[in-house]
């Protein structure tokens, strides 16, 4: 028996894990242990041989668990100890310094843009950017054999042998969206539709996608006055000086009739200055939406007209921000973009004079 106990008491003391303790446990108090044995030897001894064997053996088998007991827990105690050691976090040290992001001039242009409009009571709208050729061809009365729907000036989708659904494009203009709004809400309706577009083109002064932002306003008595007010209040508001406007006859398949918009500007020592001078700059379409197109957006002509118009976001931030070629605007060149961009915190908003 003291051999037993020498033999588990110095093997407990030196286990170095859980498991150790446990293979220990097993093979000394277990069911088949070597104290468990010697106390099932009890049965054959003489009642004067059991009456100092069986409490010495008692103690034992006590002894042991308790050593047992002890080892794990001190086990644990060093494991967590470990675990402290490995783990501290000095609170107190400041923060690692990250580089902040920029917000695009494209972002924060529309951002401005829908700011001014939705002052004027025209809500954002947005739709697909793969749109099937009745949304952004036929409901605006552009018919089949138009140069624009050519694969040379529109993106298609490629489709599957088998494949009977109707063409789809990227969309060439944000007017489906006009489109699928009428649809959707009827007359009368104030609208914008801001987003990106696709045209099969690519030199200094466009870009293969390209942003812009579509108005659509229909109601009762809407005329081209509407319009001219509405868009200088909306120049004035963007340029933040009042601007006037120059209209041009023009033609466009989905108004009539149809204008195009100049605003004043002057053009010294190279630089264009938007609010002043006597010259002139092309920045937008505009026009009376054609009855065909409001029939196609389910909403009868003879009661209901429309003004609308649609201009490019990313020349409008050429402009405003003076910045000098489009086709950096989609490098995704760091420096560029840190140079144009804006703070997050720098939310245009109106009271915030934008
Ligand atoms: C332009 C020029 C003129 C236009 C038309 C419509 C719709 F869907 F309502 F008919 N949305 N935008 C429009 C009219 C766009 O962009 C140069």
């Amino acid at each position: 028996m003291d051999d037993l106990r020498e033999k588990y008491l110095k093997a407990i003391s030196g286990a170095a894990d859980e498991a150790a303790l446990e293979d220990l446990r097993v093979a000394a108090v277990g069911k088949k242990g070597e104290v468990s044995l010697q106390m099932r030897e009890l049965g054959r001894m003489t009642p004067e041989e059991r009456q100092v064997a069986g409490p010495k053996l008692n103690a034992l088998k006590d002894e042991i668990n308790s050593a047992l007991s002890a080892k794990k827990a001190a086990l644990e105690d060093a494991a967590l100890d470990e675990r402290l050691r490995g783990e501290w976090l000095d609170v107190t040290l400041p923060g690692r310094d990250r580089r902040l992001g920029t917000v695009h001039p494209v972002s924060q242009v529309t951002e401005e843009v829908s700011a001014i409009l939705a002052d004027m009571g025209f809500a954002v709208a947005e739709g697909p950017q793969v749109e099937d050729d009745w949304h952004n061809f036929d409901a605006l009365n552009i018919p089949s054999h138009h140069p624009a729907r050519t694969e040379m000036d529109t993106f298609y989708m490629a489709r599957g042998e088998g494949d009977n659904r109707p063409p789809h494009v990227l969309r060439t203009h944000t007017s489906p969206v006009q489109i699928r709004t009428m649809q959707a809400q009827g007359a009368p309706l104030r609208v914008i539709a801001p987003g990106r577009v696709y045209r099969a083109d690519y030199d200094q002064t466009h870009t293969p996608m390209f942003h812009q932002v579509e108005g659509l306003a229909v109601d009762k008595d809407i005329s081209m006055a509407n319009l001219k007010w509405v868009l200088e209040e909306f120049f004035s508001a963007f340029f933040g000086t009042s601007v006037k406007t120059r209209f041009r006859a023009s033609h466009f398949p989905f108004t009539e009739p149809s204008a195009e918009v100049d605003i004043q500007c002057s053009w010294e020592g190279g630089t264009v200055k938007v609010g002043e001078g006597d010259g002139w700059l092309e920045v937008l379409g505009s026009g009376m939406v054609h009855p065909k197109v409001l029939e196609a957006g389910g909403i009868d002509p003879v009661e209901w007209q429309g003004f609308a118009f649609g201009m490019g976001i990313d020349r409008m931030a050429m402009l405003k921000y003076g910045i000098p070629d489009l086709r950096a605007f989609f490098d995704s060149d760091l420096r560029w973009l840190r140079h144009y961009g804006f703070s997050s915190l720098a939310v245009p908003t109106l009271h915030g004079g934008l």
